[in-house]
Parts: structure tokens; C-alpha cells; sequence
């Protein structure tokens, strides 16, 4: 099963990664700025991928996954500012290249860890014998300070599998105060900087 679900995916990862390059390519030239700091992008392994559907109560299977697990295929888009979570996201969302099928903001909403970050589920066009299949993407934008908070926070989670200890979680929820506001204050900063320009 490994091989018939890899191919697909890392066609249409290929496919995404170069629409978004074009989109973010074309964004800086017609705006003189450059708002990405770096992309990450990955194909869950199997192991993950059997992990989730069994935290979701499914079994294994083909059809499970497809129906499932909407982020085979990830992305993390890591940018300066605030507001350039939502140019990105603008951007994406306008192309019509990408079809949207979610999305979730859990930087007006953080979750309850305190995690902060925009996702969008995607669908990706791919052409495969002349027939056009649709395959799922997450796409992750944030800062960096959220990006920074969020590697701990998955470090934490990996050191304590059993469950995270309370001192521990009511530390990260109160960092990640601290990193909204950082951010504020960066786009503040941000702003300031632009009346100079
Ligand atoms: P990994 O290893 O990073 O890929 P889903 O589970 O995706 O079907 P759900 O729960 O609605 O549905 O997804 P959610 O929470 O919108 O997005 C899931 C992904 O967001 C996670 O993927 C993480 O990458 C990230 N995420 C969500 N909550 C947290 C959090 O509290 N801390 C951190 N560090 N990351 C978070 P995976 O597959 O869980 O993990």
C-alpha cells in the first residue's frame, strides 16, 4: 500500500510547492517585499498516518485514509508579521490553481495549549492518465515567534506522552500570551518602520 499512496502524494506536493513558489514570487515582486521567512514541507509517514486514524477510532485501510487524514501532505509557511499570516492566506485562497476545502484560524481563536497558527485544507489538481484527482494538503501559516512557541510546545508533547504535567501546560499557555503579544509589538514596530520608508 505504501508505494500507491506515495506517489500520488508526492506529485501533488511537487505541484503545490511549485504553485506557491510562483504566488509568493509574484507577491514580492509586485510588492517589493518578501514576506516568507521559510517553507517546510513534508509527506506524513505511515507510522503517523496509522497513529492518527487510530486516535480516530478507524482501521487502517485505504479508503480510511483519503476520508481521515487531510494532511498527508503538509506545509508550514513561516513569515515575519502578524499581518502577513493573512497576505499569505489571501493569497493561496485567490489562486485558482488551489481549490480550498477548510480552514481554520487559530490566531483570532488559539487552541486550548495556547497554539497559534492558520491552517488551510487544501485540494491539489493532479493529472494522473487523463483523469483529474483531487489530493489534500494542510497548509500552515504563522510567525516566527508562533513557529518558536509551537516546536516546544511539540517537544513537550513528544517528552510526555503519558500527559503533560500541569506546571508544565500552564507555562506554555502563558508564553503564548507572551508570544501574541511579541507579536503586536513586532507589527507595531513593523508599521513604524514603513512611515520611514
Ligand atoms: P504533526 O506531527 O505536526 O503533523 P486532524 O487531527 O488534523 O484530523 P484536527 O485535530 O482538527 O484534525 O487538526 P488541527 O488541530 O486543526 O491540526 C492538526 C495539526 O496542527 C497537528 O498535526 C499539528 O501540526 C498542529 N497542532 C494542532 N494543535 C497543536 C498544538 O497544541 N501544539 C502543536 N505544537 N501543534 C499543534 P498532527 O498530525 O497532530 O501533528
Amino acid at each position: 500500500m505504501k508505494e500507491s499512496i506515495s506517489v500520488k502524494y508526492e506529485y501533488a506536493k511537487q505541484m503545490l510547492k511549485t504553485e506557491l513558489e510562483i504566488l509568493i514570487h509574484s507577491f514580492e515582486q509586485k510588492h517589493g517585499y518578501m514576506p516568507v521567512e521559510h517553507i517546510k514541507s513534508r509527506i506524513k509517514s505511515i507510522q503517523s498516518i496509522e497513529r492518527k486514524l487510530e486516535k480516530k477510532g478507524y482501521p487502517f485501510t485505504k479508503e480510511n485514509i483519503e476520508k481521515h487524514v487531510s494532511d498527508i501532505i503538509g506545509f508550514r509557511i513561516v513569515v515575519s508579521f502578524i499581518s502577513d499570516v493573512y497576505d499569505i492566506v489571501s493569497l493561496i485562497t485567490h489562486s485558482p490553481n488551489i481549490i480550498l476545502k477548510e480552514r481554520k484560524d487559530y490566531i483570532t481563536t488559539p487552541k486550548e495549549s495556547g497554539y497559534s497558527s492558520y491552517h488551510l485544507i487544501v485540494l491539489v489538481p493532479i493529472y494522473l492518465e487523463n483523469v483529474i484527482e483531487y489530493v489534500e494538503a494542510e497548509i500552515q501559516v504563522r510567525t516566527v515567534a508562533m513557529d518558536f512557541w509551537a516546536s516546544l510546545d511539540h517537544k513537550i508533547r513528544y517528552k510526555f506522552k503519558e500527559g503533560i504535567p500541569e506546571e508544565v501546560k500552564k507555562e506554555m499557555e502563558s508564553y503564548a500570551k507572551d508570544i501574541q503579544d511579541l507579536d503586536k509589538k513586532m507589527y507595531y514596530m513593523n508599521q513604524i518602520m514603513s512611515k520611514y520608508q
